[in-house]
């Protein structure tokens, strides 16, 4: 990677700190994505996007803002990206992985809160992330209660924080909320960047990012295949660039590996045995560089072959449709592609398990993971009566809970191969 110091520098980025999570992020991709056998081709691409994570594409996202384009950031699924896309802003997601700045979080924070949320107030604290630091405007929104009272403490942290509020149950209310909250956030991004959402800018936003969920539903259909032409690893990791990457030249990535993927499938060639005892993880999303639980169970004998996660199936699944005539139609299309998002907030939340249920079917999974982090109380509350469904249907399911820490790594495994021993004997 060229030297980006001056960049970061001037982004307010603590040198030191950075420096050294730069280097533990490149031994931790080496050891536990470069390591695996058979990858594809095509994942050279999402190698380099890797290596130059906090490179080129700040470089990308600098150059955009001094060309007068609004970075907006978030951390949840429900922001459309449709939406900036329409003021040709740039549209970033900022949940991160890692247990840094943890103790600083803790300063201001519940020590039982998430990783997720520690992990968002420790890349600020530690001023560690450029891709916050980018950021015009960062946009949070009222779904869980740790994150919707955490945005209270985050916002004098930054420049310009915007808070969405989001409906909680799968009713016609429900529905009419998270339009009126689109519509005033067309209303901030007009603001924002002095440009007026028009039919053109707004269908053209939307085309963009169905081309993305599109490659993304490829993608996922063709890991239905055994063996598996790609690993879950490296199939999440391409669900983690999603949020960052430009999303057009992403979406060429995307198929390009697709191509590749399913030539495998021709030739039944993949990267693990055929037989191998084949997983679907479920729950909270992973951001990067949270790998750890794909890490254990990819090495314990089995492969993921589908992720029900924000950073996997539930954010990509649907697309929006194109056929409005008006920014009002356009907007009702977004609503209702939005509003199918079944995160565990929502009460009740049937359709979460369904999509798990068709996942197994179709993916041919043996069985499924259940991924909570620690102190996330819809994943966790939802686990239990998700499990009882699925084993009523003869699916055989693992609930877990776990942190950014390595601490419990060995812990799991013992589980996981455990659980790997039952689905064989299945
Ligand atoms: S749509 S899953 S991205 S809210 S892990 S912070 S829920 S306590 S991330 Fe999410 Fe949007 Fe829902 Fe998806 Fe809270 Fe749980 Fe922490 Fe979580």
């Amino acid at each position: 990677m060229a030297d980006y110091t001056k960049m970061w520098k001037s982004l307010g980025i603590d040198i030191e700190n950075h420096n050294a999570l730069l280097a533990g992020l490149g031994q931790a991709y080496t050891d536990i994505f470069l390591s695996q056998k058979n990858r594809p081709e095509g994942m050279k691409y999402f190698d380099f996007v890797m290596s130059e994570v906090h490179g080129l594409r700040i470089k990308e996202i600098v150059d955009a803002k001094a060309e007068g384009r609004k970075v907006i950031g978030s951390y949840c699924v429900f922001v459309p990206e449709e939406l900036v896309l329409a003021v040709d802003g740039v549209a970033i997601g900022l949940c991160a992985g890692a247990e840094l700045g943890f103790e600083a979080a803790e300063a201001l924070l519940p020590r039982n809160t998430c990783s997720l949320i520690k992990s968002m107030f420790g890349f600020k604290l530690g001023k560690l992330c450029p891709y916050v630091e980018s950021c015009d405007v960062i946009v949070g929104e009222n779904t869980c209660d740790g994150k919707k009272k955490a945005y209270e403490i985050f916002r004098p942290l930054v420049k310009d924080l915007y808070v969405m509020d989001l409906p909680q149950t799968k009713s016609e209310t429900g529905r009419m909320v998270l339009k009126e909250e689109y519509r005033k956030f067309i209303a901030k991004l007009e603001k924002e960047s002095g440009k007026k959402i028009t039919v053109q800018s707004l269908r053209k936003g939307i085309e963009i990012v169905n081309a993305k969920r599109k490659a993304m539903i490829r993608l996922a259909a063709v890991r239905a295949a055994d063996p598996a032409p790609i690993s879950g690893l490296d199939a999440l990791l391409i669900n983690q660039v999603f949020f960052h990457d430009d999303p057009v030249r992403f979406t060429d990535s995307v198929n390009k590996l697709c191509d590749e993927l399913e030539q495998r499938v021709k030739d039944h060639k993949g990267v693990f045995p055929k037989g191998t005892t084949r997983v679907i993880v479920s729950g909270c999303p992973m951001a990067v560089p949270n790998w750890k639980l794909p890490m254990i169970i990819e090495t314990s004998n089995a492969v993921i072959v589908g992720e029900e996660s924000c950073v996997g199936e539930r954010g990509t699944r649907w697309l929006t449709d194109i056929k409005g005539n008006t920014v009002e139609e356009l907007l009702d299309a977004i609503t209702d592609r939005y509003f199918n998002v079944d995160c565990a907030v929502f009460t009740p939340n049937p359709s979460r398990v369904s999509h798990v249920k068709d996942m197994v079917k179709k993916l041919h999974a043996d069985g499924v993971i259940h991924y909570s982090l620690q102190f996330c109380q819809p994943y966790i509350i939802e686990s239990g009566p998700v499990e009882k469904e699925l084993e009523k249907s003869h699916i055989p399911t693992l609930r877990l809970e776990t942190d950014y820490s390595q601490e419990d790594a060995g812990q799991l495994k013992t589980r996981i191969e455990a659980f790997n021993e039952r689905l064989k004997k299945k």
